[in-house]
């Protein structure tokens, strides 16, 4: 299997998040793909391989040219503003209202961050910009590693990027990485993708930006929004509008939920999958469905990953694997290559 790794991804470190009236500490870390990174090497499986540098174009194929040029300046505005602010992350304070003007660029930096983040979970550092493109430079490779002709590949990134949307941000995510690798597999000339996402978090950016295409099937299995991020997204009436009418399944699940519910929804979700005869697969690899994981609430453990890598393979579709979330840090490693070599067997 060709990995991609991003060897930029410690360059986005941020500090701080806000949660439930203060700032603490990140769980989004740099440290997650070193320990996937680690075990790939301790158990032979992948061939690491250098991504390809996207150009903005790639990008603007699934993202907002708006959007993209906020993020690639926010970091220089954000020091501009005060040359102390290099000190501190750039979060924001302030949202339009529904109603009130986003056609309107403000030029205070402040209310700019506040058009396109939705949370204040999410903070934007010197490297972001750097690291999130890089990181969607592995997602590209890995769907043309596809494209050439491979099984599978893995784009093992971070930041993550399902929360993230044609011009928004939250949830840790800057750019869709599985949504580019699906729209780059679209553009080599498959007429049709699927995305099945197995993070915890419902994959809201993913199904916005594909929410009206009837050309990618996107899939999540997640914590009910009811009581689970990101809330306002995620429900099981989502189908997809227009074109896209059917393209969409969510399958929520209670907190609390283990394995043998969740695997129910897996087979639900490849049914779909293989009723829709994609021409390839991109599974958004989430690993927060963990027991341990710290800000989750499913219950599966460290052996259900490869039932899980084995499952998808029973597709038969070549696969490419975009590494989400998980914040198990010490066991994240084994988790994710669990996933992998089940795929592999
Ligand atoms: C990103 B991905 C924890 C609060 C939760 C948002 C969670 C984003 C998850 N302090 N904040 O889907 O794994
Ligand atoms: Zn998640």
């Amino acid at each position: 299997m060709r990995v991609f790794a991003n060897a930029l991804h410690a360059r986005h470190q941020g500090r701080h998040e806000m949660y439930r009236g203060r700032l603490v500490p990140c769980v989004e870390v740099p440290a997650r793909v070193e320990h996937v990174l680690g075990e790939l090497q301790r158990r032979g499986i992948g061939t690491l391989q250098a991504p390809v540098e996207p150009g903005i174009e790639r990008l603007q194929r699934v993202h907002d040219p708006r959007y993209l040029r906020f993020l690639q300046q926010a970091w220089a505005d954000w020091v501009a503003l005060d040359p102390a602010h290099a000190a501190f992350d750039l979060l924001p304070s302030v949202w339009p209202a529904p109603g009130m003007r986003r056609d309107r660029l403000p030029q205070e930096l402040s209310a700019r961050v506040g058009l396109f983040a939705f949370d204040a979970g999410s903070p934007i550092t010197a490297g972001t910009w750097v690291a999130a493109r890089a990181g969607a430079g592995c997602a590209v490779s890995a769907a043309q590693a596809l494209l050439d002709g491979e099984r599978c590949a893995f784009a093992l990134t971070r930041p993550p990027g399902h929360h993230a949307g044609a011009d928004f941000y939250g949830g840790y995510c800057f750019l869709n990485n599985s949504a580019l690798a699906a729209q780059a597999l679209r553009d080599g000339g498959m007429p049709r993708i699927a995305i099945v996402d197995v993070d915890y978090h419902h994959g809201n950016g993913t199904q916005s930006i594909f929410h009206d295409r009837g050309d990618v099937l996107t899939v999540s299995i997640h914590g009910d929004p009811r009581t689970e991020y990101p809330f306002y997204l995620g429900h099981a009436d989502e189908r997809g509008t227009g074109a896209g009418e059917g393209c969409n399944l969510n399958l929520p699940l209670p907190r609390g939920s283990g394995f043998d519910d969740w695997r129910r929804a897996l087979q639900q979700a490849l049914q779909a999958v293989a009723d829709f005869a994609p021409g390839a697969l991109v599974v958004a690899l989430g690993l927060d469905t963990f027991e341990g994981d710290p800000i989750s609430g499913f219950r599966l453990r460290s052996a259900d990953y490869l039932t899980v890598g084995a499952d998808l393979a029973a597709l038969g579709l070549p696969t490419a694997f975009v590494f989400e979330g998980g914040y198990a840090v010490a066991e994240l490693g084994l988790n994710t290559v669990n996933v992998l070599e089940g795929f592999l067997r």
